[in-house]
């Protein structure tokens, strides 16, 4: 690979000219865009420990009330991508959200899509589209770009989620906004994950054709995703326990930027899994253990931490317990990268 000529090769007189215009030489950028044989990636593997984070979370709830925080969420920023641009990879945005009892998190609909995975607190409701979505432990909860939602919580102690959304991309696209609404009418009595959706390979008639392509079903209960992977584990003694979320009515991902799964460790089962094009994040659902990259860079993990990793690399993940499953729900950018042909 021969070396291209740099900035400092060309006259001061000739570079301020080219400044004038608005105008760049390619040549001394090209390889910082084009890398030969592997893409450059700022996503840095790392482990946003829930311990660490939670009293600061809980800190937020005492130091800013909802009305000044509209939705009170404490961003995992990836410091490779800078702290500021809120991105835990290039697409993916993540934040932890507290709502405390008798609070609220007002009215609104967006653009980016956003994805909760309930960590901890219960008898919250988020409503979307007027259908109310119960918040329980590890259960994802969709709100599709567009779609009214608003956060309701009568529980007990604090209600803490983890948010996921596709806002990195959307605003790159220039194309993030939203509006705000007054409180909602509920329209159902509950999710229609619940009441339609809740036999696999059974969905209701419809006797029109759908519209849109987003997921009818809002709410992908834990219980039985959890359900679906020990049943598995029974079956396929000697194969990785992967499920993917998808869109019941048609096999599709949950988002065309996102996708989502869940896995299972077995007791002490080592996990490698495929090199792929995409970042990845995982979130710790049950279980503890470690993950490396590239084998080298070896990070612990627990229960109801959330870590991320660079695409392009080999990622193995262990379950450390001799007697429980792990249990882990990742997202990556992999519908995206297949959409344009990178995957
Ligand atoms: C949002 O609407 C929520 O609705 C959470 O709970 C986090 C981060 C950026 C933009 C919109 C929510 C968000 C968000």
């Amino acid at each position: 690979m021969t070396s291209l000529g740099t900035l400092e090769d060309l006259p001061q007189s000739y570079r301020d000219k080219l400044t004038e215009l608005n105008l760049v030489p390619l040549w001394p950028n090209m390889r910082a865009v084009l890398p030969h044989k592997v893409p450059s990636r700022k996503t840095q593997t790392l482990n946003w420990h829930f311990n660490d984070l939670r009293p600061l979370l809980i800190e937020a709830g005492d130091l800013t009330p909802m009305e000044k925080a509209e939705r009170r969420v404490l961003v995992l920023a990836n410091p490779g991508h800078g702290l500021t641009n809120m991105q835990a990879t290039p697409s993916i945005y993540m934040g932890l959200q507290l709502i405390l009892p008798g609070e609220t998190a007002p009215n609104h609909r967006h653009t980016p899509n956003a994805v909760r995975i309930i960590i901890e607190g219960e008898g919250a409701t988020t409503i979307v589209d007027g259908e109310p979505c119960v918040m329980e432990r590890g259960d994802l909860i969709l709100t599709p770009s567009g779609k009214w939602h608003e956060h309701q919580h009568e529980g007990d102690g604090p209600i803490i989620w983890l948010d996921i959304l596709d806002l990195p991309l959307i605003y790159q696209l220039e194309g993030s906004w939203a509006i705000e609404g007054k409180a909602q009418n509920q329209t159902l009595k509950r999710d229609k994950s619940f009441a339609e959706y809740s036999a696999a390979g059974v969905v209701p008639e419809l006797g029109f054709q759908r519209e849109n392509t987003d997921s009818p079903m809002l709410r992908y209960p834990w219980a039985k995703t959890r359900d679906c992977l020990v049943e598995m584990a029974k079956h396929y003694p000697n194969s990785p326990l992967r499920i993917a979320y998808v869109n019941p009515e048609n096999g599709a991902s949950l988002f065309p930027s996102i996708g989502f799964g869940a896995m299972m460790l077995r007791p002490n089962e080592t996990l490698s899994l495929p090199k792929r094009t995409t970042a990845c994040v995982f979130h710790i659902v049950e279980g503890q253990g470690a993950l490396s990259v590239d084998t080298n860079n070896v990070i612990q993990w627990t229960e109801k931490d959330t870590l991320s990793a660079p695409g392009y690399t080999e990622i193995i993940l262990w379950n450390e317990s001799s007697t429980e499953p792990a249990f882990i729900i990742t997202a990556d950018e992999a519908p995206l990268h297949r959409y344009l042909g990178i995957f």
